[in-house]
């Protein structure tokens, strides 16, 4: 084998290939650097290389040069270089420098490649500037890494595998921290698990073996007061289980690991454990409530997810603490934002109790000037960062007294949760579990390069700065999808796109996580079982809502709507979302407006944003709005759109999927990118079949062609072929849609509920708790490294996005 194939990718064949076709190759090149771009992404790439090998060099397509195109993610130009990314696989990537002229390329490291970059932005030589590189690498090098792609986002089972036979042989060298971390847990005061009279794994083996004999003899079903006295003695303490036969399984367990450590065994056994009772979850952008808040700018499928996440969290929770034999009553907090000027939601509230749930609370605290004032606005997800630092003090007080105590788990949500988690986890010394839903990074184009440009609006330096805290101080990492993290064969992933990228003149990142971190586990989340059912599903169904959905959808004129259908007997294609740029809302009425086929199959039905641009308090919506009604104009679809500028409650949205899909119509998720997509879920769950966009979550979500499809959000012109081929194939071929309805259905109950989520997080935290506790999973040199970072570059940042906002009022 070639000594200098890399990663697969045959570089070795690069020097003979560029030696034979070298008037070939340079031509190639030398038409690259006459695009007179100084970037060009994989597709650029690749479509210039196909026409030239068409047009100029026959075969070039196959040779060892394409290999390497086919697999670039993008190229930096300055005459008479040409570097490129390339990345030959999954979460793999390399770096080519090539000299046009010579027709010579060279392997270069990433700080070059990033430098290199930067020049074309800064127009200077990035090596007269200091600038600060930035590379938690080797803080890491010690720690045990997945090396498997396909193992990336199952940290937990790796670390089972990899810690457990490590552990267990130093317990039997005497290593005492099981035993410790089996006397930690209490619960105000009262000792659970194991008491001091156990001092050595023999005696905990010794005191194993009593128990299990004097535990046959007795009634199965007894409770432990029952048995409580003997236990007692032998150093047991409440935990162990509510009867007999729950209290032998779980020692049984115990002593299954303690003679042969089995990763599976030690999972059960951990999940048991009672160490979770009081839980804060922090989201503090937005307008966090229950009702009314649903399109309010920022504010999106994050609280749906939080509140279906808390009740499910809640319901796991009671159910183990229960089963252990307890009787106390877990605690869930959610912290976010208090804001005074509401507009007529909940926002303003300090305390809100969460509907369907026993002991969960919101939880609000309000943003403070500098001054100490109360701001009593919305404030954008993208100005939040001077406010977060005094938010996280005041909450903490606030959290510590609610709770009676710490939590003993933070869960983070988005960039400014994660911080605050971040802050409180250092502060309170509690596990902290990082949930991105979307990251703000891969969403922009450049948004690291020209960071600059983009800081008036967005102020990326600073929210990219928090994420890299952020991620790397978390504990545990929850990702809803494979792709969150690592991306495809042909994309990369969003926690993958922080790997290393640059903010010339601010900071250089060569090594920013770590996608082969075993802290990365993926939890996918659902659908609220209750809202969002199967059609078919004809006791639950709201039909008493049936009058005022067929007004919503066959109805005439109304305030907030704009078209109605002359033709009411086509199926309907429906789409639901905020209307952002990035939701493609517009894309999909431009396509719909340009397929006369998909106009002849189906009506739109679009439930998104505001019709009266008046009614909307954001720029990017506005603009949207706009755009609609610019649309709806050229393509004359007032006959065939209907849109609704309206925000239904959600078990009007859960009725109105299941409206459609008893009328034979479909559910169309066509975002530029979706993180996630929590309608795919709704819609797939409701029995619709479903076209979604192949940039994000719904790849994953979905298997093409069986329980739904992906739709290429930049090739329009395809996507509407894709749509009108299935509507013609359901009028020719009846059971086709039923098929895919019910596959729809079939791949959301296997794959995406909330008890499986919450199960899994349950078992998740109790075991990185664990291993944070016996082993040096704590990192404290990347903590400390976090702690600089945060004191030197990103507080300075969060200060700036207050004098601008200051300047601006
Ligand atoms: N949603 C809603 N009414 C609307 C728009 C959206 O109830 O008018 C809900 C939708 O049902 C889903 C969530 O908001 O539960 C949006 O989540 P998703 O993950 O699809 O996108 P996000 O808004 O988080 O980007
Ligand atoms: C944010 C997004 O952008 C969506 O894709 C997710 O579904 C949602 O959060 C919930 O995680």
């Amino acid at each position: 084998m070639d000594s200098r194939v890399r990663n697969g990718i045959p570089v070795g064949a690069l020097p003979q290939y560029l030696h034979e076709q070298r008037e070939d190759v340079y031509l190639l090149l030398r038409h690259y650097l006459s695009l007179e771009r100084s970037f060009l992404l994989h597709s650029d790439l690749w479509d210039e290389l196909a026409q030239f090998a068409a047009s100029t060099s026959p075969g070039m397509e196959k040779s060892p040069l394409a290999r390497i195109i086919a697999v670039a993610q993008e190229a930096v130009l300055e005459a008479p270089w040409i570097c490129l990314s390339i990345r030959p696989a999954i979460a793999t990537w390399e770096y080519l420098r090539f000299h046009v002229e010579e027709v010579e390329f060279e392997v270069i490291s990433v700080s070059e490649f990033l430098k290199f970059k930067e020049r074309q932005v800064t127009r200077r030589d990035p090596e007269e500037d200091w600038c600060l590189e930035v590379d938690l690498a080797p803080f890491s090098r010690e720690f045990p890494k997945l090396q498997e792609t396909r193992s990336i986002g199952r940290g937990v089972e790796f670390l089972n595998r990899r810690l457990s036979s490590q552990l267990f042989q130093d317990l039997d060298g005497g290593d005492q921290s099981l035993l410790r971390f089996l006397r930690l847990h209490q619960y105000r005061g009262q000792q659970l698990m194991l008491n001091g009279g156990i001092q050595t794994v023999d005696e905990l083996r010794a005191a194993l073996r009593s128990a299990e004999q004097r535990l046959a003899r007795e009634d199965q079903s007894a409770g432990w007061a029952q048995v409580e006295h003997y236990l007692w003695d032998l150093g047991f303490e409440p935990g162990w289980g509510r009867d007999v036969a729950r209290i032998r399984d779980t020692l049984h367990l115990l002593s299954d690991i303690l003679e042969a450590p089995e990763p599976a065994t030690l999972e059960r056994f951990l999940g048991r454990i009672p160490m979770i009772f009081n839980l804060a979850v922090i989201s503090p952008h937005g307008f966090f409530g229950q009702s009314n808040v649903l399109g309010k700018p920022d504010t999106g499928g994050q609280v749906v997810y939080i509140l279906d996440q808390v009740r499910a969290l809640e319901s796991e929770m009671r159910q183990r603490i229960w089963e252990q034999g307890l009787d106390i009553e877990p605690k869930i907090r959610i912290l976010t934002r208090l804001i005074p000027e509401a507009e007529g939601t909940t926002c303003d509230q300090h305390r809100e109790h969460v509907l369907s749930t026993k002991y969960t609370h919101i939880l609000r605290v309000p943003f403070r000037t500098e001054q100490g004032e109360v701001v009593p606005h919305w404030v954008s997800r993208f100005e939040v960062w001077p406010y977060l630092e005094r938010f996280t003090v005041e909450a903490e007080k606030e959290l510590l007294a609610e709770l009676g105590g710490r939590p003993d788990l933070i869960i983070g949500n988005y960039s400014d949760g994660n911080l605050v988690a971040t802050l409180l986890a250092q502060r309170l010394h509690v596990t902290q579990c990082n949930i991105a839903h979307a990251l703000e990074k891969p969403k922009h184009l450049y948004s690291d390069l020209f960071w600059r440009e983009n800081e008036g609006e967005y102020h990326f330096s600073a929210q990219f700065t928090a994420d890299l805290i952020g991620m790397n101080a978390a504990d545990f990492i929850i990702t809803s999808t494979y792709q969150e993290i690592a991306g495809d064969g042909e994309s990369m992933g969003q926690y993958e796109s922080y790997e290393s990228f640059t903010m010339p003149g601010l900071y250089r990142v060569l090594n920013g996580i770590d996608i082969y971190d075993p802290k990365f586990n993926i939890v996918s989340p659902g659908a609220d079982s209750e809202v969002y059912f199967p059609y078919t599903n004809r006791d639950h169904r709201l039909t008493g809502l049936h009058e005022e959905i067929r007004e919503l959808v066959y109805g005439g004129e109304r305030a907030d709507a704009r078209g109605s259908f002359v033709d009411p007997e086509k199926p309907v294609l429906f789409t639901l979302a905020r209307l952002d740029r990035i939701k493609n809302i517009t894309g999909l009425v431009e396509w719909f407006g340009s397929s006369p086929r998909l106009r002849g199959a189906a009506n739109l039905l679009v439930i998104a944003g505001h019709v009266d641009t008046a009614r909307s308090v954001n720029w990017e919506e506005r603009a949207q709005i706009e755009q609609m009604h610019q649309l709806m104009d050229t393509h004359d679809l007032d006959g065939e759109v209907r849109w609704l500028g309206t925000h239904l409650d959600k078990n009007l949205a859960g009725e109105l999927y299941r409206y459609i899909a008893d009328n034979g119509g479909a559910f169309v998720q066509p975002a530029l990118f979706e993180a996630f997509g929590l309608t795919v879920i709704e819609a797939m769950t409701s029995g619709l079949p479903t076209f979604a966009t192949a940039y994000g979550g719904p790849l994953e979500i979905i298997q093409h062609g069986h329980s739904g499809f992906h739709i290429n959000p930049n090739h329009g012109q395809q996507s509407a072929d894709i749509m009108a081929d299935f509507l013609e194939q359901c009028v020719a071929e009846p059971g086709y849609w039923t098929q895919v309805s019910e596959a729809a259905m079939a791949r959301v109950k296997a794959r995406y509920t909330w008890e499986l989520y919450a199960e899994r997080m349950m078992t998740l935290s109790r075991i990185y708790g664990f291993w944070k506790y016996v082993t040096n999973l704590e990192r404290d040199e990347t903590r400390r490294y976090l702690e600089m970072f945060y004191g030197l570059q990103f507080r300075p940042l969060a200060r700036h996005v207050g004098e601008a906002r200051a300047e601006e009022e």
